[in-house]
């Protein structure tokens, strides 16, 4: 069998549309065979680690034929354009985007009242600055419930549900500025969400201590994975610039950039060790049960002193304004890139129970290795296979290198740990190998998220857009392959097998997604699935509409210049890929509508006259005629 057999196949829609989502993947699981040998990847490649199957080592191919599917989703952060790109690996195409702290003209995200409910009050932010995409676990592999990912730029944690790939909750952390690093409970689930805050402020920021930093203190927060609710922070010495969680869900771990807490650059320079602060999870949660806590200004959350000397944490100096902070996928050693020193530090998980029990003469003592490997490293993957890959931002390259090695090289054997360093276009921040946040790290592909690309791609004026390079790591030599340029700025990147992910391809009409909305119409009297009708509740007109290919179930409908209008579309297609779409001209809405989902927008409706509204989504050959008037009547006077 090939992976033709998961070719969507037109023939099969009815099929399709009765089993939402199974169909094809259930076929892609089922194909593990001569896969491989036609000189693609495929499924068989994939499934983490067996040996066999890695018919084709070292040289693999990026092609994916005509109409077959990609092995992997890999889940790209948007940065500051605040959204999460949906990229099919290996062919690198761009197949979906997520937003989430941006607006979307598109699909009306940030304008519809379902996602303003996520939104919450932080609606009004039109922008974000997503760095860290991360999939939940179970037992420290990925189950394909969530994406969680964080907000730099408002300091907000979100997650976004893997069946409808939308968010479906966003939280903003209270007593921080800028959450930076963001990393999941990797066992026995997620579990918590745990989110640095990047830069101290005086507790509580109320125009306190403004002119004195040294009061300044940022905080380690946990949010709760599944309520998605802050559970508890714990205050910090410096500050928190990334971090990693370990295999048994009881130690984390983060770097900090700024030990010296500056607020100059060379101020967060003058330290030749900052550190990485390692929380002890367990007796984190001691704390918050004995009530071992404060509060900060308004808010409600337990804040845990995890400061120099507490309980809770312990600060292992390293060098120098670290940065990166990945755990080995053995589960071994968290892996703290020194950014400023040409080193990585490799904190040995085993060691930290003794270094918590004061078994320990130094802090120190928990680093097996601190391995020297070029200049400027940030962020460090894993094959699987005992190798690490560790960017240099300033040297532009990838250097691949062998962690017991270096740590034999530590403890004064005289073994070289330097595998291969590889030119990359230019100077990468992040890198990410396929499936390399979880146990299965299968060592297939690897990314370079380059900053820059200079010269790789035709011009397009002064801002250039970045370049991810993807780089062949099946065999003894890493081989780069392909170019992608990428928008403003994947950070960073979370690739995993498409048989982790379930789709569900059209809406379930209970899906709390759209269930205020159903609510709302409930309360009106209104059966969705077959009402069209208009509903006046003083200045607030509530307009209810369904839509099938090629008609609005309203063609017209008269509001009064000034009101509040609602207008709820309910998509009746139900099949697949039959999405709709509602914009009104001049009005500045729109929304998407896909099938049997349920949509609404409120606007306020403008000056006298004739307002016409039109589906946005090309949805039937008639679809430039689904369009329908807005009449609008002078207000009362
Ligand atoms: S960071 S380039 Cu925001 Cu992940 Cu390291
Ligand atoms: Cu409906 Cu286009
Ligand atoms: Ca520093």
């Amino acid at each position: 069998m090939t992976r033709r057999e998961n070719e969507h196949n037109d023939n099969n829609q009815h099929e399709e549309v009765a089993n939402p989502g199974r169909r094809s993947f259930l076929g892609a699981t089922a194909t593990v065979g001569a896969l491989g040998v036609t000189g693609g990847t495929g499924t068989a490649l994939m499934m983490g680690g067996s040996g066999e199957a890695r018919a084709a080592e070292g040289n693999q191919s990026t092609h994916v034929p005509l109409g077959q599917l990609d092995d992997y989703y890999g889940f790209w952060s948007g940065g500051h354009s605040g959204e999460v790109r949906v990229f099919g690996v290996p062919s690198m195409r761009e197949i979906m985007r997520i937003p989430i702290f941006n607006h979307c003209s598109a699909t009306g995200w940030g304008m519809t009242n379902e996602s303003k409910r996520i939104m919450g009050d932080t609606h009004r932010f039109t922008n974000g600055d997503a760095h860290h995409p991360h999939l939940s676990y179970t037992d420290g592999s990925h189950d394909g419930r969530y994406l969680y990912i964080n907000d730099k730029a408002n300091s907000r944690v979100a997650r976004v549900r893997l069946d409808i790939f939308k968010p479906d909750a966003m939280v903003t952390i209270p007593n921080i500025q800028a959450v930076h690093g963001l990393r999941l409970q990797k066992a026995p689930k997620t579990g918590y969400v745990f989110a640095n805050g990047e830069f101290p402020i005086p507790q509580p920021n109320d125009g306190r201590d403004m002119d004195s930093p040294d009061k300044y203190w940022t905080l380690w927060t946990a949010v709760d994975g599944e309520s998605m609710e802050v559970a508890w922070q714990v205050m910090v010495d410096g500050n928190l610039d990334n971090m990693d969680a370990d295999y048994t869900g009881k130690y984390a771990a983060a770097t900090c950039y700024n030990s010296e807490k500056a607020t100059t650059l060379s101020g967060t320079m003058k330290s030749e060790r900052d550190w990485v602060v390692v929380f002890n999870i367990e007796r984190i949660e001691q704390a918050v049960k004995n009530g071992d806590y404060t509060t900060i200004g308004d808010s409600e959350v337990p804040v845990i002193d995890g400061r120099k000397g507490s309980d809770v944490t312990r600060y292992v100096p390293i060098p120098k304004n670290p940065h990166g902070c990945n755990t080995s996928t053995d589960g071994k050693y968290f892996i703290c890139a020194g950014k400023l020193s040409p080193t990585v530090s490799m904190v040995e998980i085993a060691k930290l129970d003794d270094l918590f029990a004061g078994n320990l003469e130094n802090e120190r003592d928990v680093i097996a290795a601190e391995p020297e490997l070029g200049l400027g490293p940030l962020h460090t993957t894993y094959d699987g296979r005992g190798n690490a890959y560790t960017t240099l931002f300033i040297d532009s390259q990838i250097v691949k290198w062998d962690m017991e090695k270096a740590v034999r090289n530590y403890n004064g054997e005289d073994v070289n740990y330097i595998i291969q360093k590889l030119d990359v276009h230019y100077q990468p921040g992040h890198n990410h190998a396929t499936l390399a946040e979880s146990k299965d790290a299968d060592g297939k592909w690897l990314f370079s998220l380059n900053k820059f690309s200079k010269d790789r791609f035709l011009p397009v004026g002064p801002l250039h857009p970045e370049n991810d390079q993807m780089i062949d790591i099946s065999g003894e030599e890493m081989k780069l392959v392909h170019d992608t340029p990428t928008f403003a700025e994947p950070h960073d990147t979370v690739i995993v097998s498409r048989d982790m992910i379930n789709t569900t391809k059209i809406w379930k009409r209970d899906d709390p997604f759209f269930a205020e909305t159903v609510k709302m119409a409930e309360e009106d009297g209104i059966n969705l699935e077959t009402d069209n009708k208009v509903i006046r509740d003083g200045n607030k007109v509530r307009v209810y509409m369904t839509s099938v290919a090629p008609r609005f179930g309203l063609t017209e409908f008269s509001v009064k210049s000034g009101d509040e209008v609602t207008v709820v579309v309910t998509n009746q297609d139900t099949v697949e890929d039959v999405s709709h779409g509602f914009c009104v001209i001049g009005h500045g809405v729109s929304m998407e509508v896909s099938p049997q989902q349920t949509s609404s927008v409120t606007f306020t409706a403008g000056s006298p006259g004739v307002h016409w509204y039109y589906c946005n989504w090309f949805c039937h050959a008639l679809h430039m005629e689904m369009s329908g008037r807005m009449m609008v009547e002078p207000a009362d006077s």
